[in-house]
């Protein structure tokens, strides 16, 4: 049958936009009953709460959907360039809050539930965010596709409908357990599902060569298995501009439900086996971060999105005969980390296999149909498939990847002569090891970019100088951002009233505006209304912990928050280090317990299931919590918090109550941070090393306004290469003697010597990221902190200056660069 566009599309009737339902409270009520009524089923009187929230959502939606419909209409009509955004991961946090904002429906909406007795922060609580990314990369996404929306951009986000997001962490007696997130049980109001518009997709097998037509030798790929790929559209709503990209997430299907003779003969479980295998795929968001896996389910998931998204844009966004030789000026595939590489060779594929392209021409397109962003510095993290694995799963593309290869190393020896180690080390293939994806993306990508000044010039220089020194002009920097939309303006509201009071409304999508308020910093008012909106952002967190997790956060503290994954090069465990310390003067009698400082500090962190490390330092930090928390000698003083199942949705809460912002890793280790900019533009002041993007903040705000600490980048390196040994510290320095040693006392694990063995003895002679080296100047930049504080309206200037200074990380200023240096493209408008 027929699925595709039918009926008359010329029909005027056809083409007129869907009418915006009115923007009244009377209209809105009689809609939302609407839709309760008619979508739920269901009376007011007898409904749920999700009945209520679904149908809340589907009213919103709708205000959206005549956005949305002339959107693409006008794509359709004007076939502009697109951005195609590859990636494996979107963070994106609840919808329901971001599409009242985009609409401008939020006081509406509050005042028409009211009238029908409901609280609406009843129903936002209702949403279950979808948790589809492990962290800073996937919330990146999220954050790109919201600012190209509003920048009126086209793009369309490609991505996997996972069906179990990230787990949801739960602690049991201060251990990780992990659980399903089961986003989708209560079902998602969000979604559009597209069956008809399904994509099948290959798998397996072997080639065959043939002679075709013309005498030419060609290539045909048998595969041995497929697959359905099921498009999920998702609104991508721009603020207050009209329109509404697509994001669209893939959910596989197996091609056939089951095998009814062998259900006939009654082997029910084989006659479902090839649906269980097949959606297996979208089943489940690989947790780990920063490691990959190397799992063949893994490598399955890459190659079914995008094969998925390049079959989809090729199919039915382009018009009937377009010629591909001019695929890149329709679109570019802007590459999220090494996840999506797999396009590179399924487009060569597509273009010779299927479109008889020679290969220079296929080449030709495809190398200027990509870019590559990378997100990391650790060679582990690097993704590296064995070629065994690769040619069992996609015999066609490792055959296509050689080809590349062979091709490329031909240029590399044109261009050095002589030098065969050179060739041999720039190898996308590298024997023993398997295809190194960051040199196949580097390859064929029309640039190269890191996410942070910082990252962008060690990418070049450590981690693919030959490449760097080959194709100079490749390389490039776009630092990151994040959207002001949601977090600020959605997630500081208080703040956000006082921005517009004082200097209007513009800075929502211009974030440098937020300039205009530094000299408020010198006005005793503004810093006062300033200080009690972070109180009363203060009591709006420690409502929720109370609520969440039944933790009381005292009244009055400095709230120290460090949030992010769990990783040994973000060095959680250096921040645990200085509590320990402190609690370890007080037993000793080395300071009274009132000469330290009344301070929450705030963990939230997931350790990717594997990462036994990771793990027990969790484990660590809840049991260090407890019993801090629990002595009476540190009460009022020092109180530790450790919320399980940090999400987007608890970040909007937690963020505009920092006080302070610990960035804190290693120098020359996180590419750039995010979290750092969203606490800086909520007016928290940062304790941080010289790395990633701490440098452009710090540089930004200032250095009286910042609390630097620890080696640079060069001097990690050189102590790396002096031979770093960790213990030597331990020995030479008391206090981080005695810390250390009072976790190993097993005051901490019942007295349990041995419980933390792994993270004490780790640090102590491994230390890999060196927090003994920087423990000194972290616990001195601490005490600066403290003597800060107790300054309070300086501190509050400082804060104001933070958030007036770093209007540079808005995601849209990251867009407008990628627009520049990248993608050589213009808003359309
Ligand atoms: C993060 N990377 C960087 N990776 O660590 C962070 N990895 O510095 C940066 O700000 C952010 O990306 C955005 O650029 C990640 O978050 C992952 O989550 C990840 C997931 C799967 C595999 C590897």
């Amino acid at each position: 049958r027929d699925l595709g566009p039918s009926g008359n599309p010329t029909h005027p009737l056809a083409t007129a936009p869907v009418g915006a339902p009115p923007h009244s409270v009377d209209g809105f009520v009689k809609e939302f009953l609407h839709e309760l009524n008619t979508n739920q089923g269901v009376p007011l009187s007898m409904s749920s709460v999700n009945d209520q929230y679904m149908a809340l959502a589907s009213t919103v939606r709708n205000y959206l959907m005549a956005r949305w419909l002339e959107t693409n209409r006008k794509v359709h009509e004007n076939k502009p360039k697109t951005i195609g955004y590859l990636s494996a991961e979107y963070l994106l946090g609840r919808q329901l809050g971001n599409a009242l904002l985009a609409t401008d429906l939020s006081d509406i909406a509050e005042k028409g539930l009211a009238l029908c007795g409901i609280d609406i922060a009843t129903l936002r609580a209702q949403e279950v965010e979808p948790g589809l990314g492990n962290g800073g990369l996937g919330r990146l996404a999220a954050c790109f596709i919201d600012s190209l929306a509003t920048m009126d951009v086209p793009c369309v986000g490609y991505g996997i409908r996972y069906e179990y997001g990230i787990f949801r962490q739960t602690f049991v007696d201060g251990r990780q357990v992990e659980q399903p997130d089961t986003w989708l049980s209560l079902g998602s109001p969000w979604e559009f599902p597209h069956p008809e518009a399904s994509v099948q997709v290959d798998f397996g097998g072997h080639t065959e060569r043939y002679i075709g037509e013309d005498g030419r030798e060609r290539v045909r790929w048998v595969p041995a298995w497929n697959v359905l790929g099921v498009p999920y559209n998702y609104m991508v709503p721009g603020y207050l501009n009209g329109r509404v990209n697509t994001l669209r997430l893939w959910s596989a299907q197996a091609t056939k439900a089951f095998d009814l003779q062998i259900f006939n003969s009654g082997d029910y479980a084989q006659a479902v086996r090839a649906q269980t295998f097949a959606e297996n795929i979208s089943k489940v968001l690989y947790p780990e971060d920063s490691t990959p896996q190397g799992k063949e389910l893994r490598l399955q998931q890459q190659y079914f999105f995008v094969a998925c998204s390049l079959r989809d844009f090729i199919d039915h966004s382009l018009e009937d005969g377009f010629d591909l030789h001019n695929l890149p000026e329709r679109i570019t595939f802007q590459l999220n980390d090494t996840h999506p590489v797999i396009a590179v060779p399924e487009l060569m594929r597509i273009l010779i296999d299927e479109y008889d392209f020679e290969w220079d021409e296929a080449w030709d397109v495809t190398s200027r149909c990509f870019a590559y962003t990378c997100h990391t510095l650790l060679p582990e993290a690097l993704e590296v498939w064995p070629t065994d694995l690769l040619g069992r799963l996609l015999p066609r593309h490792l055959e296509l990847i050689y080809q590349i290869n062979d091709h490329f190393l031909a240029e590399v020896r044109e261009a050095f002569p002589g030098d065969d180690l050179r060739a041999h080390h720039m190898s996308i293939i590298s024997h023993g090891q398997g295809v190194r994806m960051a040199f196949l993306a580097t390859v064929a990508g029309t640039k190269v970019n890191g996410v942070a000044e910082l990252h962008s010039q060690l990418l070049r220089d450590k981690v693919l100088p030959d490449f760097s020194a080959l194709w100079p002009e490749k390389f490039t920097n776009v630092t990151n951002g994040v959207t002001p939309r949601r977090f600020v303006r959605l997630s500081n509201p208080k703040l956000s009233e006082l921005i517009n009071d004082t200097i209007g409304n513009g800075w929502v999508t211009d974030l440098e505006r937020l300039k205009e308020l530094e000299p408020y910093a010198d006005d005793p008012e503004f810093r006062a209304q300033f200080a009690e909106i972070k109180a009363w952002n203060k009591h709006r967190i420690a409502d929720l912990l109370r609520a969440r997790d039944g933790i009381d956060l005292p009244d009055g503290h400095l709230v120290d928050v460090m949030v992010k994954r769990l990783h040994e090069y973000k060095r959680q465990s250096l921040k645990l280090l200085h509590i320990v310390s402190l609690y370890e003067q007080v037993l000793s009698g080395k300071i009274a317990a009132s000469e330290v400082m009344p301070r929450t500090v705030v963990f939230g962190s997931k350790a990717a299931p594997g990462y036994a490390m990771a793990k027990e330092t969790i484990h660590l930090i809840n049991k260090v919590a407890a019993t801090i928390n629990a002595d009476p000698i540190l009460e009022g003083r020092l109180k530790i918090a450790f919320p399980a199942n940090y999400n987007v949705t608890l970040a909007e809460k937690l963020i505009p109550a920092a006080d302070l912002s610990e960035q804190i890793s290693l120098a020359g280790m996180e590419a750039s941070g995010t979290g750092n900019m969203k606490f800086a533009l909520n007016g928290a002041l940062t304790i941080g090393t010289d790395d990633g993007a701490n440098v452009e903040i710090r540089k930004l705000v200032g250095d009286k306004h910042f609390f630097l600490f620890g080696m640079s980048e060069p001097e990690v390196a050189e102590l790396g290469a002096q031979g770093y040994n960790p213990h030597s510290y331990y020995d030479a320095n008391p206090q981080l003697k005695a810390t250390l040693d009072l976790i190993s006392s097993g005051v901490f694990s019942n007295g349990d010597r041995h419980l933390f063995d792994m993270v004490v003895e780790n640090l102590k002679n491994q230390d890999r990221f060196m927090a003994l080296a920087d423990f000194d100047s972290y616990v001195a930049a601490q005490a600066k902190v403290e003597e800060r504080y107790a300054d309070q309206d300086s501190w509050m200037r400082s804060a104001i200056l933070n958030m007036a200074r770093t209007g540079y990380f808005s995601s849209d200023r990251s867009m407008r660069d990628y627009l520049q240096r990248i993608w050589h493209t213009t808003p359309m408008l």
